[in-house]
């Protein structure tokens, strides 16, 4: 897969150029009608924030690299310090950064926004760019961690589906813009599922957790996992009602037993190797385990990934860039390069999740629109199933229930 990707970004420009079909070359005047006839290889449906649409539709201008933002590299410093997900960026995009302009891009990572929250709040963390998920944004800003975007740094915001941005947890993007969103639901193994799984009740039930003992994992997530278990109930996944959070929480007691951990850090090593029949997953992170990851890890073919049919979460990802960043400037050259449509693309096909950016999403190869048909990207039916996790005042309940499961 690793050399594949390759291979297909390094000929982009090339194809751009001979007006090859992956990047119909697009000109001011001309509209999406315009562009080239659908063949076969491009038109898989392609999710964006409001569904689906055909992958032929046009992708924007892709300026050339560099020229989309007159770099004072005066104000550069030598060193960014990143602190990301984990297996949540290529690691070729940090060289090529660094390649164009001299920055050493230092990369720490989390596993949960909790955790990512506790260290910033500490203090002189040294990390200059972070990326909340959508409620930690909210989260972030009312409490003064993270500074207002200089967007005249940030020309490539043009690149970005107009879907999503100004969402409910920052409004007008004053703080924060995309990096990737991706959805909840349950990876499994083909060959122990042959007939699939269609319930939060084969991952949570004892009845049918039993057989697989030690060999199923749930996320380490103070949200998401109380959050399947309301889906399970049939409510949302932001319930307050201490009366039924406490239901939730004696769902997650009672299948405590039969889980290997709660894992959100190598489920996609462990669905590669076997190790798992299935686990509460982030679609990307399943995409991995089918897919594989760069040299890290090689795929396997027997995973799928589905969105249970009682619901589950949508999610984004943010680039937040901290109060005290000792290098915002730098920060910000390096969030306008990750949206360069070029280097999101390069970026999605590696890691699998789903692209905010437009204009890389034409660019995506094929064999990554194909899972995304297979369901590692939510169609038009599967995303009325789905729900954001909203910052909530009530949010200690969580905080609450989640401490009772993991101490038990
Ligand atoms: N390995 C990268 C995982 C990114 C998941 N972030 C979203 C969490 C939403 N609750």
């Amino acid at each position: 897969m690793k050399r594949l990707l390759v291979v297909f970004f390094l000929l982009l420009p090339l194809l751009a150029a001979c007006g090859g079909a992956t990047t119909q070359a697009p000109t001011a005047a001309a509209p999406a009608a315009a562009t080239t006839a659908p063949s076969a290889a491009t038109a898989a449906p392609v999710p964006t924030a409001q569904g689906l649409v055909s992958a032929t539709a046009a992708p924007a201008a892709s300026p050339a690299a560099g020229g989309d933002l007159e770099v004072d590299r005066s104000k550069l410093s030598s060193e960014l310090f990143f602190f990301n997900w984990s297996d949540y960026i290529d690691p070729a995009i940090l060289e090529a950064f660094e390649t164009e302009y001299g920055v050493k891009v230092t990369v720490d990572t989390f596993d949960a926004n909790e955790d990512m929250l506790a260290k910033v709040r500490a203090g002189n963390s040294g990390y200059d760019l972070v990326t909340p998920s959508d409620y930690a944004v909210d989260i972030m800003w009312r409490e003064g961690l993270i500074q207002e975007l200089d967007k005249s740094l940030l020309p490539n915001v043009r690149h970005m589906d107009p879907g999503l941005l100004n969402k409910y947890f920052d409004e007008g993007n004053k703080f924060s813009l995309p990096y990737m969103y991706g959805i909840t639901g349950i990876a499994y193994n083909k060959e122990f599922f042959p007939n699939g799984i269609d319930s939060w009740a084969a991952i949570l039930e004892p009845a049918n957790i039993e057989q697989f003992r030690g060999q199923f994992s749930m996320l380490d997530d103070e949200r998401e996992t109380p959050g399947a278990a309301l889906k399970l109930l049939g409510k949302s996944l932001n319930e307050t009602d201490p009366t039924v959070l406490n239901q939730a929480r004696d769902i997650l007691l009672a299948q405590k037993p039969f889980i290997a951990a709660y894992n959100s850090s190598d489920v996609n090593r462990k669905l590669s190797s076997g190790e798992y029949v299935m686990a509460h997953s982030w679609s990307g992170s399943a995409m991995q385990a089918r897919n594989g990851l760069g040299d890290e890890f090689p795929g396997n073919p027997n995973i799928n990934f589905v969105i249970p049919k009682e619901g589950g979460m949508i999610w984004m990802d943010n680039m937040v860039v901290l109060k005290d960043s000792p290098n915002a400037y730098t920060a910000h050259v390096f969030m306008n390069f990750l949206m360069r449509p070029e280097i999101a693309a390069q970026n999605t096909a590696y890691i699998g999740y789903l692209s905010p950016n437009k204009d890389a999403v034409p660019l995506l190869p094929q064999e990554v629109r194909d899972l995304y048909a297979e369901g590692f990207a939510p169609d038009a039916e599967v995303l009325k199933r789905l729900e954001w996790a909203v910052r909530n005042e009530q949010t200690t309940g969580f905080t609450q229930i989640w401490t009772e499961v993991k101490g038990q």
